[in-house]
């Protein structure tokens, strides 16, 4: 039988390993040209788009958002279905390592749900975004209406 302080450490490695990474990871992400985008009066529901870039050595996985400013923030993608273009929910999306990831109209996005005031130009929304690992960050991202994009 292996001695408890061996155990201990086995069951220890991989919880350092991951912090690592992460540390890692938090100072290597850039997050440029977010956007809410800002819709009329009336209209629940909106997207938040951007451009993840990794300057890391490794993959990094955004896995959703969450925001005081609607009922739910998830990953959405845009997807062919019927001869149309419909949105489905996606579990995440990697950021390559050394590389980026643009959260787009008729692509990838956030999906903000259930918009707990209207949001137009001038406003901004505190976002955060979450990652595989438990990393998260938060942003404030400014409003642009659709008439201005
Ligand atoms: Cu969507």
């Amino acid at each position: 039988m292996q001695k408890p302080w061996v155990i201990f450490l086995l069951l220890l490695a991989p919880l350092l390993t991951s912090s690592i990474t992460l540390a890692a990871a938090s100072s290597e992400l850039q997050i440029r040209n977010a956007y809410v985008r800002g819709l009329p009066p009336g209209v629940a529901n909106t997207a938040a788009y951007m451009t993840l870039v990794n300057n890391s050595d490794a993959d990094i996985v955004l896995t959703g958002a969450e925001t005081l400013a609607a009922k739910s923030a998830s990953l959405h993608a845009t997807v062919k279905r019927g001869g149309g273009m419909t949105m489905e929910h996606v579990m995440s999306a990697t950021i390559p390592a050394k590389g980026s990831l643009e959260l787009k109209t008729g692509g990838l996005h956030l999906m903000l749900m259930g918009l707990k005031r209207p949001l137009g130009s001038g406003d901004s929304v505190r976002l955060t975004l979450k990652f595989e690992g438990g990393f998260v960050q938060t942003m404030v991202v400014p409003v642009v209406s659709v008439l201005d994009e």
